[in-house]
């Protein structure tokens, strides 16, 4: 039987200094980000993970944001280099999360990555050629995986901080996209569920055993879902949106032999 371990680290003191691409800053209410960040860990244990926190890093506003710094795979994890130069300081707590769990490799300078770019579906990898995400750091994310069978492809994003807000996979067949947002598309062999037209970052869901965790902002998009057949966990996650963060973002989840 496997588990799934949850690795997440507390919203820090300085989540109001977050990195912001595409969303207006608005003031964040701390203490509201906590409760809804601890919701997000609770609907994680209710979806059978085991939960564990990484290092608090108080001053590093976005280290919530912990899916950013790491790649996992069945056989590896492969420790980012993310493309906010004030982000490269949160890796080292998560090399001491996931060593005792996958043999760790690094992505190196120049290149970048940051996880919110990797779509993982099966033995497929797709990467966001985003800001965040360059050519040089993807051809080293393949040169990682490509020996473990892994196909590694870029695709190109607009208007969005990463792929995964733009496309995620809520069943192993099922893509839930916002076609605005893919510059290229390569999901025509998957089904796909198309985001409400007015809810344009409702394409960001995390898939956690049967279930899948999703903000309770998207009703319309939320419908959809549930009428394809999709077990959904509501989450109100509204000041980590201001954070431009989404559902994926606040966890890395590795699959482990129990
Ligand atoms: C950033 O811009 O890096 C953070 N404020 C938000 C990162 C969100 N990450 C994600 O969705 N994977």
């Amino acid at each position: 039987m496997n588990k799934i371990v949850a690795i997440v680290r507390d919203v820090s003191d300085a989540l109001a200094e977050c990195e912001l691409s595409f969303v207006e800053r608005s003031p964040i209410d701390l203490a509201l980000a906590r409760r809804q960040h601890a919701a997000y860990v609770a609907a994680l244990e209710s979806a059978g993970c085991e939960v564990r926190v990484a290092a608090p890093l108080p001053a590093m506003a976005d280290a919530v944001f912990v899916e950013d710094t790491v790649v996992v795979v069945d056989e590896l994890a492969v420790l980012t280099r993310p493309g906010a130069e004030s982000r490269r300081g949160e890796g080292e707590s998560m090399a001491e999360a996931l060593r005792p769990l996958r043999p760790l490799a690094r992505i190196e300078a120049p290149g970048t990555i940051d996880g919110g770019d990797v779509l993982r579906i099966g033995r497929n990898v797709y990467v966001g050629r985003s800001a965040r995400s360059n050519d040089a750091g993807i051809e080293q994310l393949r040169a990682h995986l490509a020996p473990h069978g892994y196909s590694v492809e870029g695709v190109r994003t607009r208007e969005c901080l990463h792929l995964k807000s733009a496309v995620t996979a809520v069943a192993d067949d099922i893509v839930l996209v916002n076609p605005r947002w893919l510059a290229d598309d390569p999901f025509g062999g998957y089904r796909r569920i198309e985001i409400d037209p007015g809810e344009e970052h409702a394409a960001n869901a995390l898939r956690a055993g049967d279930v899948v965790l999703y903000p309770a902002a998207f009703p319309r998009t939320a419908e959809r879902l549930c009428a394809a057949g999709i077990d959904l966990r509501l989450l109100d996650l509204s000041e980590l949106q201001k954070a431009e963060g989404a559902t994926t973002c606040c966890s890395v989840l590795v699959s482990v032999r129990d």
